[in-house]
């Protein structure tokens, strides 16, 4: 595995790095004059791209719900909110209204001097469209939301570093809550061809890395683990913050030694476990002392509501009483 200050030293960072830091920058200092708490969310899959220019690239199932969805629930209870998605991914607010069903709520109306016409939403869907629109110009008149975008695990690591330095002065009152999936493996910028390969092999090994063979025939890939930010992140970074990693498992069996082990290995708060076919009814809660499950029941999940409304409420909670306890030892 590459260590993690190689990866910057080996990996550029995307090209609107500057500008996204210089915002990242602005929006940290203005919130943290204003005393207020902050939240990182992390959300969306990142790619893995296979060459230079890419065309092709590996990427991940994750949609962004989680992470979306959870950023307005912290707003709901006054932090800032980063968040920083996959490019494309869903975003807080948008959400509800994805693919057509935007433009279903629509009406199209001819004026009287029928050269122009009007739009308006219909009005049974007013009810439904309303609030969810008051929220976000809330959200954006007051500026309590930013939004930054990455697509690759590399425009990823470099983003994340990049808050992470300006959450720092927030001391206890940061929370890092990453709900992104990030790709474990990569191909590093030396490995990878720099033209379109023609046939992509089913052979994906993770010896350790060659230059990838493309020629006629079906090229192999080999991949190289990605550093695990999270040791830098809770032990150097924002060592301060009350840092909540997600875990995603396909075996119920793991979830909790997985987890366990994340947090003895990283030394981080919180620890949220979840199975990737029950993710959005159930997910396990796991600190250093304690575990214990958060999910809707099947009438719950019914009226429509959401498991990130519980998920942040517990959080939230936590990080209250992990700020007290800061206090309480100064
Ligand atoms: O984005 P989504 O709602 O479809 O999925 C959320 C999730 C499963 C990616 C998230 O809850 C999670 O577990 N993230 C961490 C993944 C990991 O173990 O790397």
């Amino acid at each position: 595995m590459t260590h993690w200050e190689d990866f910057y030293n080996t990996h550029l960072p995307p090209a609107d790095f500057e500008d996204n830091r210089s915002l990242l920058k602005e929006f940290c200092e203005r919130h943290n004059k204003l005393q207020n708490r902050i939240v990182l969310v992390t959300s969306g899959g990142t790619t893995v791209p296979l060459e230079h220019n890419t065309v092709r690239f590996v990427d991940n199932f994750s949609a962004g719900t989680r992470g979306s969805a959870s950023a307005e629930y912290f707003l709901d209870h006054d932090y800032a909110v980063i968040f920083m998605h996959r490019h494309k991914s869903l975003e807080p607010f948008t959400r509800h209204f994805t693919g057509q069903q935007f433009f279903d709520m629509l009406d199209i109306a001819d004026i009287a001097d029928g050269q122009s016409s009007t739009i308006a939403i219909k009005p049974d869907s007013v009810d439904v469209f309303a609030p969810v629109l008051a929220k976000y110009k809330i959200a954006r008149e007051t500026q309590m939301i930013l939004y930054v975008s990455f697509t690759s695990v590399v425009d990823y690591m470099w983003l994340l570093r990049a808050a992470c330095e300006c959450l720092a002065a927030f001391e206890e009152r940061a929370v890092l809550y990453l709900a992104a999936a990030v790709s474990d493996f990569y191909i590093p910028e030396d490995m990878m061809v720099m033209r379109m390969l023609n046939y992509l092999s089913s052979i994906v090994s993770l010896q350790p890395t060659h230059k990838m063979q493309s020629g006629d025939g079906a090229p192999t890939i080999s991949l190289q683990l990605v550093p695990k930010m999270l040791a830098p992140l809770a032990s150097l970074w924002v060592p301060l913050a009350y840092v909540v990693s997600f875990k995603l498992e396909t075996d119920e069996n793991l979830l909790i030694v997985k987890a366990r082990d994340s947090l003895n290995k990283y030394k981080h708060k919180l620890v949220i476990a979840n199975v990737l076919q029950t993710r959005k009814h159930r997910v396990v809660f796991v600190t250093p002392t304690d575990s214990y499950e958060v999910h809707l029941s099947r009438e719950q999940a019914h009226q429509g509501l959401e498991i990130e409304e519980p998920i942040v409420a517990d959080v939230v909670q936590k990080h209250s009483e992990f700020i007290l306890s800061a206090q309480q030892r100064q």
